[in-house]
């Protein structure tokens, strides 16, 4: 196994060996609003690249006025630096509940815990690109890696892109630091792309190039993988060009711990969680049901701004049996399905259904 492990916590569950990929267990992941780097998930689609920092060049090219070769240093002496509270979120989180519904063979099956938030510092992506003078007819800025990735017989970095609007937001930065800290080299030393309110797959790690286009990335990943389809398609009828290319994460809200364990003690028990808006926009409210969706009761809810999430807290009043919990998300365009199997999809993305968890409530006695 690579050796990513030693930097995470005790308890982090490993969800894929090699390359690495794990997250932490949920109750931990709810302990602050910001996520240390010991309990930030890790999505790796190949090995961490060993990269040399002050060899290390981002270059910036494409449909703009000139091209640039930035340095490390370049980059920290020319540009504004810039601190963003920004979550990233896989779009395969809480694949596990639509594996429940029917299998999903040959993707990361996570849980709850593919979602984390940080404190990133680096600079505005807008910024360079204004260094760069971005043309008129630009539509897309395309990002690439440095690690590679296999499929068959073929080797190429992971990549992908985003509307050229939304590089514009001055809240997408290429990062070098996470949680006031260099960038670790499993979250994308030295350099990472950060997007809010896009899942994961756009902040790209490890990021060398830019390029800025007319059309989206032809990366795999952005042209055939993170792309949705309908519960009708399979990996055998699959057409790679039609689907969804994924951008803005859905809406969530996701029950992490039950204080005190399962199974609960009959009374007062305190329940923990995080939510998240569509698109990463605020959220208005979490609301909690203790018996199956016919009452809903309003939780308590921490701080958040766009493109973080939000934690919640309630304390609900249990009696013995069992209970099935629902967790659902208020926000603007925060629709969610009722049941994971409504968004069932191949490849097993963006579940943003309501999230339902047994719980069984012994006496007191
Ligand atoms: N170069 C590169 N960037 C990448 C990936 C990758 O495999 N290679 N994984 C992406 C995916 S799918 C996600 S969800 C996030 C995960 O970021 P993290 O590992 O820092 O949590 O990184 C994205 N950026
Ligand atoms: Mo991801």
């Amino acid at each position: 196994m690579e050796r990513i492990r030693p930097t995470k916590h005790a308890d982090f569950i490993v969800r894929h060996a090699a390359p690495f990929n794990g997250g932490p267990p949920l109750a931990a992941l709810v302990d602050s609003p910001i996520t240390p780097e010991e309990l930030f998930y890790v999505r790796n689609h190949a090995p961490v690249p060993e990269i040399d920092a002050t060899a290390f060049r981002l270059s910036v090219g494409g449909l703009v006025e000139r091209s640039l070769e930035l340095s490390l240093d370049d980059l920290k002496r020319e540009f504004e630096f810039r601190r963003v509270e920004a979550t990233l979120q896989c779009a395969g989180n809480r694949r596990d509940e639509l594996i429940a519904v029917r299998e999903i063979p040959g993707e990361v099956p996570w849980g709850a815990e593919a979602i984390g938030n940080a404190r990133w510092g680096g600079v505005a992506l807008r910024d360079v690109l204004a260094a760069a003078g971005v043309s008129d007819d630009a539509k897309h800025a395309a990002f690439v890696g440095r690690d590679r990735a296999q499929k068959g017989s073929q080797t190429f970095p992971f990549g992908g892109s985003i509307p050229i609007e939304k590089a514009n937001d001055s809240d997408v930065l290429l990062a070098y630091e996470m949680n006031g800290k260099p960038l670790p080299a499993t979250h994308g030393y030295p350099l990472r792309v950060v997007v809010p309110g896009y899942i994961g797959a756009r902040s790209v790690k490890w990021v060398s190039e830019i390029r800025v286009q007319a059309t989206p990335s032809d990366n795999y990943y952005q042209r055939k993988s993170y792309k949705l389809f309908p519960p009708t398609v399979s990996a055998e009828t699959v057409d790679w060009d039609h689907g969804l290319m994924l951008g803005e994460v859905g809406p969530t809200a996701v029950l992490c711990r039950i204080d005190g364990g399962v199974p609960a003690k009959a009374g007062p028990v305190g329940l923990a969680g995080y939510a998240m808006g569509a698109g990463g926009t605020e959220v208005d409210g979490v609301e909690v049901s203790i018996d199956g969706g016919a009452i809903w009761h309003p939780a308590k809810l921490g701080s958040g701004e766009h493109g973080t999430w939000y934690l919640w807290r309630i304390v609900v009043e249990l009696t013995a049996g069992e209970h099935e919990i629902i967790v659902r998300v208020h926000g603007s365009g925060s629709h969610q399905p009722d049941h994971a199997a409504t968004g069932w999809n191949f490849k097993g993305y963006m579940n943003t259904a309501w999230h339902r968890t047994l719980l069984q409530v012994d006496s007191r006695t």
